[in-house]
């Protein structure tokens, strides 16, 4: 007799438990479902959000920041730089006019200030690596060292640019491009003198905002 209820108690269990364990199943595959329904809704860009090459950092697919470029050293160049933040990393187009044909060296300095008329406010190059100067994706190399545009006899050039090495506004210090300053210098980057390539002075500063 004690047998046979042991049995019951242990069958009920059992089968009580199996319930249970059936119903919490169904529960959290609709937690699930309306976690990914969320998800769906709430970014714009949501399709590839998984594919973001840095982990924890959310990129802000789609972001763009003109940045107007202004005449230093008594310059006459002017022209527009975009930055735009796409899934792979942010690509710049630069489409600049008024310069010296030849070849000008382009970073991204420090300091995103082009008050003075020397364009100096930008300091140095931006380093948030603390790299020496050098040439972009040969052994050292800052993060602002762009390198070097061409400009054709009619004073015009236009560069474009793509790396995962930076962000538009994300939350890695060492790849958020805003803030920072673009710098066209008079003359060429040797990629090699350091602070920063002895390309001459400053003709054309913007800030990246
Ligand atoms: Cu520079
Ligand atoms: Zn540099």
């Amino acid at each position: 007799m004690k047998r046979i209820a042991i049995g019951i108690i242990a069958l009920t269990l059992t089968l009580g438990l199996g319930v249970t364990s059936c119903k919490e199943g169904k529960e959290t595959e609709k937690i699930t479902d309306e976690t990914e329904h969320t998800d769906d809704g709430s970014h714009d860009h949501g399709e590839h959000d998984d594919h973001a090459n840095h982990d924890d950092t959310t990129l802000m697919v789609g972001k763009e920041i003109m940045v107007t470029m202004s005449a230093k050293s008594g310059s006459d160049v002017n022209g527009v730089i975009e930055f735009m933040q796409t899934e792979e990393g942010v690509t710049m187009n630069a489409d600049l006019a008024g310069l010296t044909a030849g070849t000008h060296a382009i970073h991204i300095h420090q300091n995103g200030d082009c008050s003075s008329d020397d364009g100096k406010s930008a300091g140095g190059h931006w380093d948030p690596t603390s790299e020496d100067h050098g040439k972009w994706g040969e052994g050292m190399f800052h993060s602002g060292d762009i390198g070097n545009l061409e400009v054709a006899e009619d004073g015009k050039a236009t560069l474009e640019f793509t790396t995962d090495k930076w962000c538009i506004d994300c939350d890695d210090e060492t790849r958020n491009i805003v803030g920072k300053g673009v710098i066209v210098h008079a003359s060429a980057d040797d990629f090699k003198s350091q602070p920063s390539g002895a390309a001459g002075a400053r003709v054309a500063c913007g800030v990246i905002e």
